[in-house]
């Protein structure tokens, strides 16, 4: 069995952070497909006996099973060193992009999705389009940043762009976003990404949770 077990679907953006950090780190793992959209995370059984939070990723390795992307990539940075900080003022700035994302640039944008593209019912067009502003928002943030840094922190790819790019790399059509138009510096960022060595888009890293169309 390999090392590494990653309860996953290829949907899952969060679940394509890990997913990405094991391929490019060149981990020995493998997905485990979680059937989201039959309710398996909802279940009592996965509730107690896999993540309390009722959320994936969940990754296993060695008798741990871990949660939640933002301590997955800290601990897989520490295992593999690498795309982890290099001193304690990388380690903070990490910390905060991270938190950032999680609140607020993941949180919405994936929201947005789901609401758009996988809830499976149209969604109410007034909740949409606020939706729609906090993803404006928060995309901004980070496309002005982008525009004078190469990467999130320090001048090298890190686990804040890896959790950052977690629903970056979703089609056009699920996201209701061109990227290379709307931000083209988030769009730049994104081709940077994209030329590291082991790169794959998210549905090429994990099965998928929806049967195929
Ligand atoms: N902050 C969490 C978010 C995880 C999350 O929201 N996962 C989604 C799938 S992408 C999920 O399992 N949602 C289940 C639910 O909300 O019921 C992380 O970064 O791991």
């Amino acid at each position: 069995m390999p090392e590494y077990r990653l309860h996953c679907f290829a949907q899952s953006g969060n679940s394509y952070k890990a997913a990405l950090m094991l391929e490019l780190c060149g981990l020995d793992w493998e997905p485990v497909l979680v059937r989201y959209f039959d309710g398996a995370t909802r279940a009592a059984e996965w509730r107690s006996d896999t993540n309390a939070m009722g959320e994936v990723p969940v990754l296993e390795h060695g008798g741990r099973k871990l949660t939640q992307s933002g301590v997955i990539l800290t601990y897989l940075a520490r295992r593999a060193g690498r795309f982890g900080p290099e001193n304690e003022d990388e380690e903070l700035d990490i910390l905060r992009w991270m938190l950032f994302d999680n609140h607020k640039f993941t949180s919405y944008f994936a929201t947005h999705r789901f609401m758009l593209s996988l809830a499976g019912k149209p969604s109410d067009p007034a909740v949409l389009s606020f939706m729609r502003g906090r993803v404006d928002a928060a995309l901004g943030v980070v496309d002005t940043y982008l525009a004078k840094h190469t990467f999130l922190v320090g001048n090298r790819a890190t686990i804040a762009d890896l959790s950052l790019a977690g629903y970056m790399f979703y089609p056009n059509a699920e996201t209701g976003y061109d990227l290379s138009l709307s931000h083209p510096n988030i769009h730049a960022w994104r081709q940077r990404l994209v030329a590291l060595p082991g790169w794959k888009p998210p549905y090429d890293l994990m099965p998928s949770a929806l049967p195929a169309t």
